[in-house]
């Protein structure tokens, strides 16, 4: 049974695509320890994709293996809820109260918006701008307490947090207000191939991320690839951004602290140190893939788990928009 007095933890991922070591190291990873110490909703957040233009069969492929992915990390699902967003209803009709709680400018604001209306200027969609104001709903339906998330969701988190006062002041205490998670290594592992950017799951250069899934040979062949420098000697510094990014990712696979790095890879050269890295991720990843597939190849076990998770998850969700939709005004005939 879960501990009633457990604060909740709440995050989410969009199967956009295969996770990358980026998703792994600055989320996905948290997220089965954090179920020792807290109430725990983990969710496939495939509204948020859509934002995006997806290709159906393609989505569909990608939020099972996603679902299997999280499972396969360590998620428990008797202990924790794990469910498809789209499968709650309540993140939606939320979503919309929320929004007409949210101002253009914050909305305007959000980095992720403008990086993105750059990135897909064909498709700078209503979903897209208001993206925010779903997470916030995501995140607030289960008065979560915690959101672990990468670095560059805490501007979203933030806007959830201001959301959540605004109609706690407006309507009386409703919500939790939300803090993020971000660990202090590894909350923005950076491209392979442009050390400067984030490592993303839809960058258009396959070279640039290492998807957990990626055969060994794969991430071999990615991290012999990697953009360093001239100066041939691994070391961190603000002015070797791709060094730097190899460094945290071996440290974060293999425990080991920067001057132990520097230490073991002092006059060998940027080869070895690639090899090095490319193996640590093989020996986290290969086990994980291992048991992912185990789950994949069941997919009415999958389905089973993810259809448990979303009744428990409608029941909680349910309550909190009930409560909303009394608070704001709206008839409710029993
Ligand atoms: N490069 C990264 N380093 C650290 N954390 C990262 N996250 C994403 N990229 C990095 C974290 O992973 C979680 C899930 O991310 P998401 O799927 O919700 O979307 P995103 O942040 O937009 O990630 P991507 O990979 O860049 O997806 P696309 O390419 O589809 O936009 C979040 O907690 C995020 O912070």
């Amino acid at each position: 049974m879960a501990d009633t007095t457990a604060k909740r933890v709440f995050s989410g991922i969009q199967p956009s695509g295969t996770f990358t070591l980026g998703n792994y190291v600055g989320a996905v990873r948290h997220w089965a320890p954090l179920q020792q110490q807290y109430d725990c909703l983990y969710s496939v957040v495939d509204l948020h994709a859509i934002t995006v233009r997806q290709e159906p069969a393609l989505l569909r492929r990608a939020t099972y293996e996603a679902a299997a992915l999280l499972l396969a990390t360590g998620i428990n699902p008797d202990k924790s809820i794990i469910f498809i967003q789209s499968h709650v209803p309540q993140h939606a009709e939320l979503a919309w109260v929320l929004a007409c709680n949210t101002m253009f400018g914050e909305l305007s604001r959000m980095t992720q918006f403008k990086d993105k209306s750059k990135k897909h200027v064909e498709n700078i969609n209503g979903g897209l701008f208001t993206y925010p104001v779903l997470m916030a709903a995501d995140i607030l339906l289960y008065n979560a307490d915690y959101v672990p998330v990468g670095a560059d969701q805490k501007q979203h988190v933030e806007l959830s947090r201001d959301v959540a006062q605004r109609f706690n002041n407006a309507y009386s205490d409703t919500f939790v207000v939300p803090a993020p998670l971000i660990s202090e290594q590894g909350a923005k592992v950076l491209s392979l191939q442009d050390p400067t950017a984030k490592m993303s799951k839809s960058d258009s250069n396959e070279n640039a991320y290492v998807s957990m899934t990626d055969a060994p040979e794969v991430i071999m062949r990615k991290f012999k690839r990697a953009v360093t420098d001239s100066e041939g000697t691994v070391r961190r510094a603000e002015d070797k951004p791709g060094v730097s990014n190899l460094m945290t990712i071996y440290g974060i696979m293999t425990g080991k602290d920067d001057a132990a790095i520097e230490k073991e890879f002092a006059g060998l050269g940027y080869g070895a140190f690639k090899e090095a890295v490319g193996q640590s991720v093989v020996d986290v990843f290969s086990p994980i893939n291992a048991e992912y597939t185990r789950i994949l190849n069941d997919k009415p076990a999958l389905e089973r788990i993810l259809k448990q998770g979303a009744e428990r998850a409608q029941a909680m969700a349910g309550r909190t928009l009930g409560k909303v939709y009394k608070k704001v005004g709206f008839v409710q005939i029993k």
